[in-house]
C-alpha cells in the first residue's frame, strides 16, 4: 500500500537536538514526565536494535545504519506523541516533526561538562567546535522548514526551566490549534 505522509497525528512530534552535552536528555525526561509524551533516545534505541554498524576510530563513536532505523521508527512517529532526542537532525524525514528545538550552549560551559562526560582528544575538540560552528542549527535550517524551528539557550538550571515552559506553551497551542 502506499504511504500517506501527511496523516493528520493525534499528538504532535517534538525534535529536541543538539551537539552532545548541551542538556538534550535532561530536558526530554522532565518533559516525558511531565506530559506523558514518549522520549526516544535515538542513540540507545539504535543501539538496543542494532542499528550500528562499525565504529569510526577517528570520531569514536559508531556509525549509524540510517534507514534500519528510521524503518523501525516510522510506526512510532505516525503515531504522534514522540520527543525525539539526538544530536544530529538531518536524515530523519521531514514529516516526521511538528516543531524543532535545538539546544545552545556557549563553549566553555560544554567544554566543561563535556571533560565531567569523559570525553578528551579529537572527540572533545570537535564536539566544541561542533557547536562553535553550529553545526546541528545548520542542520536543522538545511532540514526543516524555518518557522518549525526554535533555539533554546542552554546554560542555566533557569534556562531549563524557561524552555521546559516554552515546550509545555507549544504543546498547549499545537493541541488548540489541531482539534479533532
Ligand atoms: P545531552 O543529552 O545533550 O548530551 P545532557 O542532558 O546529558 O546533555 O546534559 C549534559 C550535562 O549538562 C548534564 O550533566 C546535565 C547538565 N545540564 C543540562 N542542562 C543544563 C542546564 N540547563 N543548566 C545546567 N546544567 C545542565
Amino acid at each position: 500500500a502506499p504511504v500517506v505522509p501527511n496523516i493528520k497525528r493525534d499528538a504532535p512530534n517534538i525534535l529536541i537536538t543538539g551537539t552532545p552535552g548541551v542538556g538534550k536528555s535532561t530536558l526530554c525526561k522532565k518533559v516525558a514526565e511531565t506530559t506523558g509524551m514518549n522520549w526516544l533516545e535515538i542513540s540507545k534505541i539504535a543501539k538496543e536494535n542494532n542499528c550500528l554498524e562499525e565504529y569510526d576510530e577517528v570520531y569514536q563513536c559508531p556509525v549509524l545504519d540510517e534507514d534500519k532505523l528510521m524503518d523501525g521508527l516510522e510506526e512510532t512517529m505516525c503515531q504522534g506523541g514522540n520527543i525525539v532526542d539526538y544530536h544530529s537532525c538531518e536524515f530523519f524525514p521531514e514529516r516526521w516533526f511538528d516543531v524543532v528545538f535545538v539546544l545552545r550552549t556557549d563553549n566553555t560551559t560544554l567544554y566543561d561538562r563535556l571533560i565531567k562526560r569523559g570525553y578528551a582528544g579529537k572527540k572533545l575538540e570537535d564536539n566544541v567546535d561542533c557547536e562553535i560552528f553550529q553545526v546541528v542549527l545548520d542542520e536543522a535550517k538545511n532540514s526543516y522548514k524555518e518557522n518549525l524551528i526554535h533555539e533554546l539557550s542552554s546554560v542555566t538550571p533557569e534556562n531549563l526551566e524557561q524552555n521546559l515552559e516554552k515546550i509545555y506553551l507549544w504543546i498547549q497551542h499545537w493541541f488548540e490549534n489541531n482539534q479533532t
